[in-house]
């Protein structure tokens, strides 16, 4: 029975039987926040549709982007290559080769009816798509744009929503029984700075405080003195405008700059009115507040990040409940039965860790990407896997899921096996992961390029001449490097032979990606 069981799993999937693939995907949504990944908001904001695909198949607690950034990562994902092979390597100056094959390509040649909904964010128009409906690059929170083989459109109401609204209206014409296996890749633009909540979530978390990370106040010791110098904290590079929501600037040194709200423009009479009043008694309360001395330097951070992070949630909870209307729809449809689902993120976010917003850093926050998978009759529900996976390997598994050959140039692995296994890895599976960084402008995150393993993590900084090592297992909040540690000398040599050993396997250049 149990060979049987074995050579049946073994052939490819039948035509008839090819799954439906639905890719629910959102910018900068972080593990913290998802209950499912046991975060610290489970208990005050639950994601309990995110959590439904937990339950329902398979959590992977080891999931690592190659290049924490949004148009890269997106690259990586369409390709299953790293960003120094798939051309994309940064936002600042990177264009997606768009002739070049990807795994919606290689679906659509085999009969698959492939479609692109909400942000997209790689430059070119997408190729290989029989339907595309995007964002223009960033995409608005209020009243977007989108743009398709149409023309522009402006729709009114909340991103979030509309991009589900349009999903929907394209399951329900595409995925009738006559209908070719297809699939869809529903794309949020949320939870991505600035962090605009719909109208309905302005109120929520009123008058809670919501947990903050051990470290919002790290004084960046035992680490390299770059971390010190990034632009990404809580306390001095949050807009006031922008991020905080506060309109106009006040009369205090601590409000930097004027930075405006690019989406209040956006708005509606109505929309701002609702706005406005949403938040015009917390606004009053903190500029009454500062006039009056009463808040000191860590009083200021500390209202900043509930700020922050209250608003990051709020988008979060309608991004849950719009994943709860696609499953919803794909269980009342019958779909769900042969569909494979996903819910993931393009990259992590520090929600306060370190004192950061933003990502960038190869620390745990923004390395991780959620990744949760239900596929019913192949992933047994419920299971945790604890495998090493990246973003590289979802081009190589869809391809496998439809029985189709994986091109030897992909350079990520299928998870089918792991699918198979309850999460378990084969024995000759990955033992690290391979991450670069090139180092933009924004936010001032020097570039480095490191590995992870199940246990440690090195990385290597060319401008500074650095290597930083961290022992995960004792030191999980990433506060002490233990590279000059003469305890960690075998780990270091160790770590350094498997970041050479991956960087010749992806054909990274000497001198780096
Ligand atoms: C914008 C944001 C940055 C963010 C980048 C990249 N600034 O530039 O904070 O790091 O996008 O994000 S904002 O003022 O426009 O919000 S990514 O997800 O596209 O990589
Ligand atoms: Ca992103």
């Amino acid at each position: 029975m149990r060979a049987l069981t074995l050579l049946l799993t073994a052939l490819p999937c039948p035509a008839a039987d090819r799954p439906n693939i639905v890719f629910l995907f959102s910018d900068d949504h972080a593990v913290q926040s998802i209950s499912a990944y046991r975060g610290r908001f489970s208990e005050a904001a639950p994601t309990p549709n995110i959590d439904r695909l937990a339950r329902q198949g398979m959590i992977f607690e080891r999931s690592y982007c190659t290049n924490s950034i949004c148009g890269p990562s997106r690259a990586a994902i369409l390709t299953g290559k790293h960003s120094h092979k798939n051309g994309f390597i940064d936002n600042e100056t990177g264009r997606f080769d768009s002739s070049q094959p990807t795994f919606p390509k290689y679906l659509q040649r085999a009969g698959y009816q492939t479609a692109i909904i909400g942000k997209w964010h790689l430059t070119n128009e997408p190729t290989g798509f029989d339907h595309w409906d995007i964002l223009p690059g960033q995409g608005n929170y209020y009243n977007p744009d989108f743009v398709s083989s149409s023309g522009t459109q402006r729709v009114d109401g909340y991103c979030t929503d509309i991009i589900t609204d349009k999903a929907l209206d394209w399951l329900k014409k595409n995925s009738g029984p006559k209908n070719k296996p297809f699939v869809l890749m529903c794309q949020y633009k949320a939870p991505h700075r600035n962090w605009m909540p719909a109208p309905r979530h302005y109120n929520l978390f009123d008058g809670q405080n919501l947990p903050e990370p051990a470290t919002l106040f790290d004084n960046y010791a035992r680490r390299s003195s770059t971390l010190a110098q990034q632009k990404m904290s809580v306390a001095k590079d949050l807009n006031w405008g922008l991020d905080l929501l506060l309109p106009g600037k006040a009369k205090d040194p601590r409000f930097l700059d004027e930075l405006q709200n690019h989406e209040y423009k956006r708005m509606t009479p109505a929309q701002r009115a609702l706005f406005d009043s949403a938040y015009a008694a917390d606004n009053a309360r903190l500029i009454d507040d500062l006039a009056a001395g009463k808040l000191d330097d860590a009083a200021v951070t500390r209202w900043k990040y509930q700020r922050y992070i209250k608003d990051y949630l709020r988008c979060i909870r309608a991004l849950d409940e719009n994943i709860g209307r696609v499953l919803d729809y794909l269980d009342a449809s019958g779909l769900s039965k042969n569909t494979l689902v996903i819910y993931s993120s393009d990259q992590g976010f520090y929600l306060g860790e370190h004192g950061w917003y933003d990502k960038r850093w190869m620390f745990e926050e923004s390395l991780s990407m959620p990744f949760l998978i239900r596929w019913p009759g192949v992933v047994k529900p419920g299971v945790r896997s604890t495998a090493l996976i990246q973003n590289i390997d979802y081009a190589p598994t869809f391809l496998d899921a439809a029985g189709l050959a994986i091109p030897p140039d992909m350079q990520g692995s299928s998870l089918l096996p792991l699918l198979k296994n309850a999460g378990e890895a084969p024995t000759n599976w990955r033992k690290g992961i391979y991450y670069a960084y090139s180092g933009e402008q924004t936010h001032r995150v020097p570039k480095h390029d490191g590995v992870r393993n199940d246990r440690y993590k090195l990385f290597f900084l060319p401008n500074s001449n650095e290597w930083q090592l961290f022992d995960l297992k004792n030191d999980p909040q990433e506060l002490t490097s233990v590279h000059d540690d003469p305890a960690y000398a075998t780990t270091l040599t160790e770590m350094k032979t498997l970041y050479q050993q991956l960087r010749n396997q992806y054909d990274v250049k000497p001198d780096g990606p």
